[in-house]
């Protein structure tokens, strides 16, 4: 698939009024790599702001992505969970801001939950797994940071994350852009539907 990317940028936090689009959300724990996922999609360098100091995005963050010959949508940046220097009252206002975020949202078309290809499943992804289809959100699991692993070591973690959460997922590298194609597509298909 051929993505040609007309222009992206910022288009403010979920406070804003914004046009209506489709939206695809990002969400994973801290440092997982949410932003160098959706910079990387959009074959942009930094138009995200990266970190490799955990829990940079603290807000919900709205990209507006114009396609050649393909609808606009928004990429939603999501803050970062999990992180465990943060006190655990900012879990239960994460839920609350993801909740508030997902509940009712008719243009949000997937939210893409990212693992760290290396990393077991833990409860913070199956609680988020979880809030999307409570909220009849189509989940979507991508394992980052695939170049971390040999091509066989990445078939055994891809095993083992689907029998944990019954979601095959999409190995995907930032670095290499290793997955890009696949995650296109997959968006493009849940958005005509
Ligand atoms: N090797 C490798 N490193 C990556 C990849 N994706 C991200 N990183 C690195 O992981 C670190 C965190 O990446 P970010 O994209 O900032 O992660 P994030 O999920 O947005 O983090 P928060 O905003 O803190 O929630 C950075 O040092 C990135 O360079 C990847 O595919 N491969
Ligand atoms: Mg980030």
């Amino acid at each position: 698939m051929m993505i040609k990317i007309r222009d992206a940028k910022y288009a403010g936090t979920v406070y804003n009024t914004l046009p209506s689009l489709p939206q695809i959300a990002f969400a994973g724990r801290s440092n997982v790599g949410k932003s160098s996922l959706i910079n990387a999609l959009l074959g942009r360098k930094a138009l995200v702001k990266t970190s490799k100091q955990p829990g940079k995005t603290k807000n919900i963050n709205f990209f507006q992505v114009d396609i050649v010959e393909h609808p606009s949508l928004y990429m939603v940046d999501l803050p970062g969970y999990g992180y465990a220097k943060v006190h655990r009252d900012m879990k239960s206002a994460w839920d609350e801001l993801a909740s508030r975020y997902f509940q009712g949202n008719k243009d949000l078309k997937i939210l893409m939950v990212l693992i760290d290809i290396r990393r077991e499943l833990e409860q913070e992804e199956l609680l988020v797994l979880d809030l999307a289809r409570k909220a009849s959100i189509k989940p979507m699991l991508i394992a980052t940071k695939a170049d971390k692993l040999t091509y066989s070591g990445r078939i055994k973690r891809i095993g083992e994350i689907t029998r944990a959460s019954g979601i095959e997922p999409i190995p995907a590298s930032a670095q290499t852009k290793l997955g890009m194609n696949e995650i296109w597509e997959r968006i493009f298909q849940e958005i005509t539907a």
